[in-house]
């Protein structure tokens, strides 16, 4: 987890017909090192089925799989975690399905909520929306000035999100995150490789290979 750098989260409304697991297969051949299913429209059976597909895919090609929402079907399909949202359930009731080994993320929007996120145990904080985003509607931008503030404080890893692309991604790097996150940026394009090579050679370029 310690060593993740670029998280690609799945947003199939973006795929124009592409299979999920074609999309997600080249954010990873680029340089996508976790994975997140994040489907709030699907029936919990089919969930499930893309979970266990994209957990096999995530094993062969070994990089890690969260599952947004819900710890019952990251346990069902073996995933690595779960990825909790402000009003899913709390750190600790998790963490306590999910056992001592498994990661429990959450999302985190102030300075108070990522406080309180490394206080009840999470393993990482997604800070965000840095920018205004369709993927997430009606949620006010955080701006870099809370990326900056959470990265100068916080000691879990902190995956900046929200409207990030290869065109911004230098600025949300300066203010000081050493990881980023991306939906539409990767799975809109027509070349999610090409992008995630991009986002990658940049974190890199900013705070080095290691
Ligand atoms: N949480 C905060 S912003 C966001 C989520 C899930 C959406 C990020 O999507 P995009 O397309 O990279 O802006
Ligand atoms: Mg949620």
């Amino acid at each position: 987890m310690n060593d993740c750098k670029l998280y690609v989260i799945t947003g199939e409304n973006y795929h124009r017909g592409r299979e999920l697991l074609d999309v997600m297969e080249a954010a990873i051949r680029g340089g996508a090192d976790i994975v997140q299913l994040r489907d709030k429209d699907a029936a919990p059976a089919e969930l499930l089925e893309k979970a266990r597909a994209l957990r096999e895919l995530t094993r062969r090609l070994g990089v890690l799989f969260i599952v947004n929402d819900h710890p019952g079907i990251a346990l069902e399909s073996d995933a690595d975690g779960v990825h909790l949202g402000q009003d899913d359930l709390p750190i600790e009731d998790a963490r306590r399905m999910l056992g001592p080994e498994r990661i429990v993320g959450i999302s985190t929007h102030s300075i108070a909520q990522a406080r309180a996120a490394e206080k009840a145990g999470a393993d990482y904080i997604g800070v965000g929306p840095v920018f205004p985003t369709g993927t997430k509607p009606g949620r006010a931008a955080v701006t870099t000035a809370y990326v900056a503030e959470a990265a100068a404080e916080i000691r879990i890893p902190l995956f900046a999100i929200g409207g990030i692309h290869p065109g911004n991604a230098d600025e949300v790097l300066a203010a000081g995150a050493k990881r980023l996150c991306a939906v539409s940026a990767v799975v809109g394009s027509p070349d999610p490789a090409a992008v995630c090579r991009d986002l990658r050679e940049r974190i890199e370029r900013r705070w080095g290979g290691g």
